[in-house]
């Protein structure tokens, strides 16, 4: 394992880089915007230095980030079809674990080629590549910003719209508390560039479906709070995702409406992933830590706002959350 302290690991990754030809780009499940960003900067930046960089994902990215690139850009996993043996390098951005990537970490993981990984997510495990993290970075995309501005490279619009759709929805529109004076700067830059802000937000925030809007409405039953009302908890089914037509995007950010209830600290979405599988996500206010919660389900991510897969029915997942939530305010740990 080697993790690199910003900024030497640049020196290490453009050497690597430029030693090898064939490049493999992959990023988590169900991506975000910093997941599309990150992906589609590093396969540029990698086409730009002259390699030959496969952008792989299992599953579709989402109707909402179609007008960031072309769809040959992208390339869809398939078990049956997809070979990455004459790839050299793999990398994984906006993730510390293979299996945030589904099948295709899989195949990476049992890769022989080097591996790198560039991320901002706090790592919890032991990682057999080159791992350049920054979990004070706003974005991963900021990290691909930095590097392009090692690489000296011309940062046109190609690069600086992922760059900012990364920015954007990492920050959530600059507001969360990982909003610094550098992601301003960058976001200068990319409009420098030619980014058109409203262009970017529009898909991203700006636009609800209608299936989005059905399954809001029965997930909402569902809200209510624990720990003197310290905890906010909402979840989704899979019978209510069904009923409402509705994507597996469709639930972004609703964690982010049970977190913004009054007097709640500690918000919990859990979404019925299916039978015997649930998915959850913590969002915290203050100094609240929730990554910790998550790491006691084999979860992760940032102080604020993490996540974990848990195997059980929805009632039992969402009793033991609660649970190790409760146990936290009986300590004083919840403020
Ligand atoms: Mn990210």
């Amino acid at each position: 394992m080697t993790d690199i302290a910003l900024p030497q690991g640049w020196y290490l990754l453009a050497d690597l880089i430029h030693a090898k030809n064939r490049f493999l780009i992959s990023s988590h499940l169900r991506p975000d915007g910093d997941a599309v960003g990150s992906s589609l900067a590093m396969k540029r930046i990698l086409q730009r230095m002259g390699k030959d960089a496969v952008w792989v994902m299992d599953g579709e990215a989402g109707w909402n980030f179609d007008r960031f690139y072309d769809k040959e850009e992208l390339t869809l996993y398939d078990p049956e079809k997809s070979d990455f043996s004459d790839r050299e390098v793999i990398v994984m951005v906006d993730a510390g674990e293979w299996p945030r990537l589904g099948r295709v970490g899989e195949a990476m993981k049992r890769h022989p080629g080097d591996k790198i990984c560039i991320d901002h997510h706090i790592p919890h495990n032991s990682y057999e590549g080159l791992r350049i993290v920054d979990a004070a970075s706003p974005s991963t995309t900021v990290l691909i910003y930095r590097f392009i501005q090692f690489l000296d490279m011309e940062f046109d619009l190609s690069l600086a719209e992922p760059v900012y759709l990364g920015l954007i929805v990492d920050t959530q529109n600059f507001h969360l508390p990982n909003t610094t004076e550098e992601a301003h700067l960058i976001a200068a830059h990319c409009l420098r560039a030619g980014v058109q802000p409203h262009r970017v937000y529009e898909p991203i925030f700006g636009t609800t479906l209608f299936s989005r809007m059905r399954l809001m409405s029965e997930a909402f039953k569902t809200f209510e709070i624990a720990c003197d009302g310290k905890v906010g908890v909402m979840y989704t089914t899979c019978d209510m995702f069904q009923q409402a037509e509705a994507d597996p995007i469709d639930d972004d950010g609703f964690i982010d409406f049970v977190r913004s209830v009054e007097g709640v600290r500690i918000g919990v979405y859990l979404r019925e992933e299916n039978e015997g599988v649930v998915k959850v996500s913590w969002r915290a206010k203050g100094d609240n830590n929730v990554v910790a919660s998550a790491h006691k389900f084999g979860g992760g991510g940032h102080l604020r706002a993490a996540g974990a897969t848990i195997l059980g029915s929805l009632a039992e997942v969402k009793q033991l959350v609660l649970q190790d939530l409760k146990d936290l305010a009986a300590m004083g740990k919840i403020i």
